[in-house]
């Protein structure tokens, strides 16, 4: 229990002031949009002084406990003076954080806490008797904590607090990072640095970041993290590392955060001697239920299994003749007892599958809806290849009304320029949300699909790749904090729209000058369509160099399984490109509802940005503004181009307004965005050309290089690679 008191100025907290305005004026971003700022407007300044003059904190737990650090620091900072605790009453005008329950008498009555879930707050400017509150309250302490974070943003946006009514509840249980971060530190697709979890000095060394990334996620509210690679390793479940996954679990326990560890579906045999991995056996069965109740004896909140099998060489149950069915359920019985879940992950397609791989994934789960145990979510990724710059929705979702169906997001920017291009990825989780999957007649968007309504789901999730790093800025751009931002954002709401998230973050983490925050926010949502014009323009997809993925490959077909090749997906030849995906052809859009199926395979109803993921055309193919296909995809490359030269421009504009350190850092980014955005404009257009035998359309500068010379470009060391295939 922890009782309000009374932090007295002391030389301790002036030091602690300046220190953290120093670390600050260095801008590098290590704070991320929590960087708590002194408010630059002193009328402003001078109004949020009076309104908190102190503040009530009800009582609590461990939670309650980091509410008041983040209180004192956040306030501290941004008021520029001591932070004084005390009781209602104290003062004139207060700052009131309590739940519901401990709420002074007076203050009872103001809200409603049947229209708060469990980790919904209210925040409400309250005038009684000539006395000011702002009330921050809730039913349970994390609805508290995700309540304070909310009113230290509303400070940090320069909002008025008077005639605040928030009222604000989650709207998908599970919001998770996924981490695919290896024992050895390395991250697979991981382009910010080393893993964050120094497993060699865990449990005994907690690192000041691990405290610092609880607080972004819970500022956010992410309330799940899975701390290894979906690529497993079955160490993560011995003894040894348990007693440091659990050191890490008590860290993000006050801020709300539970554990998930990826299980490797063969850890029976590799760490638990047993012969076999079939699901069926009863040793089995048992050593999984053996091991789970060892998991909770150090972690009694534990969140549960993530779970790749079957796919990419990983080990699963069709090893053993039997079904990803089998592997859940035997998975989600051995967590049941403790009220853990199981994820497992829907990115699977096979060698020995024929058929086009955006429809594997589909065919193996759909016909088991409704046979997964009720502690089972399926993962899907947004789309059904992998994280494209743009894929349509993937048809799964809208397809599985009795399963719980999360989705899965990339965070990091494995196919969208590594953490080195600015892509404000907000833009492209947005898109795919708001898409319609018919799958209950019009209106049944995705979003509805993640937040349960449309199927009256018990469950609901909302996972993210995540893009951290040791870097010291977190995400190694200084804008890929803002997809982490923004995925954490989306995941609470899925109904936000990516205008709004930037708007917060660019307040939040640089300025609220105007001046800035209008073309920076303009630049960072067109981001999104710059790099699907430099790379895939007009639903070109999956053309990346192999293995790790950095620039252009289109010509690569050498690669022992067919898909892994992209001249299996844009299937180039004398005639045209384009992946006929209708009746014609692999008919994967036979897996939508029939609107959307008859929409995308009508040339004049699809969307020309998904034209080549479901046609094959022919290069002198109209466009609708009346070019052919060849000059259109000419023209678009050159946009992206251009585009990219427009956000050089805006942030050249932006010095002014932003620190010399992380101006520098972005512009130096933003040039080599330029080099690759016409590296990769001049190598697929000199490759296409191969093909179509056509001139490039005037619009379009011409290519610097040779096609042979793009193609002996090698990166051996290329970041964020797989370190093995296991
Ligand atoms: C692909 C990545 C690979 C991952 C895989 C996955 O290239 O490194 O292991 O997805 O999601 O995007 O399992």
């Amino acid at each position: 229990m922890i009782q309000p008191l009374k932090i007295k100025t002391n030389c301790l907290f002036i030091v602690f002031l300046l220190i953290s305005n120093a670390l600050f004026s260095m801008g590098n971003g290590y704070d991320l949009w929590l960087d708590y700022r002194k408010i630059s407007d002193d009328a402003l300044l001078r109004a949020y002084r009076d309104q908190v003059q102190a503040i009530h904190l009800g009582e609590g737990s461990e939670t309650l406990r980091a509410i008041q650090k983040e209180l004192n620091m956040g306030l501290g900072r941004l008021l520029d003076r001591e932070v004084v605790f005390g009781h209602y009453g104290d003062k004139e005008n207060m700052l009131v954080v309590s739940m519901l329950a401990h709420l002074p008498n007076e203050l009872k009555g103001y809200i409603d806490g049947s229209k708060l879930n469990k980790e919904g707050y209210a925040i409400k400017s309250i005038r009684q008797e000539g006395r000011s509150y702002v009330l921050v309250t809730s039913n349970d302490e994390l609805g508290l904590l995700y309540g304070t974070f909310h009113f230290l943003r509303l400070l940090q946006m320069h909002s008025p607090l008077d005639g605040l009514d928030i009222e604000e509840s989650p709207k998908v249980d599970i919001r998770m990072l996924n981490h695919w971060d290896n024992l050895d530190r390395t991250v697979e697709r991981g382009y910010s640095g080393f893993s964050i979890w120094n497993w060699h000095t865990l449990p005994d060394y907690i690192d000041q970041r691990y405290i610092d990334y609880a607080r972004a996620n819970a500022s956010i509210g992410i309330n799940g993290t899975a701390l290894t690679n979906v690529n497993a390793n079955g160490l993560i479940l011995t003894p040894q590392y348990l007693e440091k996954v659990k050191a890490l679990a008590d860290v993000f326990r006050p801020y709300g955060i539970k554990v998930y560890l990826t299980a490797r579906f063969s850890a029976p045999i590799e760490i638990g001697g047993l012969e076999t991995a079939d699901p069926l056996d009863p040793k089995v069965i048992q050593w999984w239920k053996d091991k789970v109740a060892e998991i909770y004896k150090h972690i009694p909140d534990f969140g549960g299994f993530l779970v790749k099998a079957n796919s990419e060489g990983q080990p699963g149950p069709q090893n053993y003749g039997r079904t990803h069915l089998d592997g859940a359920n035997l998975l989600a019985d051995a967590l049941a007892p403790f009220q853990g879940v199981v994820i497992w992950r829907a990115f699977v397609y096979s060698e020995h599958d024929p058929t086009d791989r955006a429809k594997q994934a589909y065919s193996e789960f759909v016909p088991d809806d409704g046979k997964y145990r009720d502690n089972v979510l399926i993962q899907v990724k947004n789309g059904a290849i992998d994280f494209q710059p743009r894929e349509p929705f993937h048809p799964m979702f809208g397809a599985m009304p009795q399963t719980p169906l999360m989705m899965e997001f990339q965070i990091t920017k494995e196919y969208l320029g590594f953490a080195t291009h600015l892509v404000y990825l907000p833009k492209l989780f947005e898109e795919v949300l708001q898409s319609d999957s018919y799958s209950k007649g019009k209106g049944s968007y995705v979003a509805k699909v993640i937040d349960g309504s449309l199927d009256h789901k018990k469950l609901t999730g909302m996972a993210g790749v995540a893009n951290i790093g040791t870097d010291a800025n977190w995400t190694g751009h200084p804008f890929g904090q803002a997809d982490w931002y923004g995925f954490g954002r989306l995941a609470w709401d899925p109904y936000l729209d990516s205008g709004t998230i930037a708007n917060e973050w660019l307040r939040c983490t640089f300025t609220n000058d105007i001046n800035f925050v209008e073309p920076v926010r303009k630049m960072m949502l067109e981001s999104r369509e710059a790099v699907v014009n430099y790379m895939t323009p007009l639903g070109l997809h999956h053309m990346f160099d192999t293995g790790h993925h950095y620039g252009p490959g289109p010509w690569v077909d050498n690669l022992s399984r067919p898909e892994w090749n992209p001249v299996y997906y844009h299937k180039a030849d004398a005639q045209g490109i384009g992946f006929d995906r209708t009746s014609t052809g692999s008919n994967a859009l036979a897996q939508y509802a029939p609107e959307v199926e008859k929409r995308f395979s009508n040339l004049d109803t699809c969307p020309e940005e998904y034209l080549l993921w479901f046609h094959h055309l022919p290069w002198d193919h109209q466009l609708r503004n009346g070019r052919t296909l060849w000059d259109g995809l000419g023209m678009k490359y050159q946009q992206g181009v251009d585009q990219v030269r427009t956000m050089i421009q805006t942030w050249e504009e932006m010095e002014p307004y932003v620190d010399e350190f992380r101006h520098h850092q972005v512009s130096q980014l933003l040039d080599i965005q330029l080099k690759e955005a016409k590296w990769w404009r001049d190598a697929c257009m000199l490759y296409f050309q191969t093909y179509s035998k056509m001139d490039f359309p005037k619009e379009m500068e011409k290519p610097e290089n040779t096609l042979e010379y793009y193609k002996s470009l090698q990166f051996p060391f290329a970041p964020g690679i797989r370190p093995t295939w296991n």
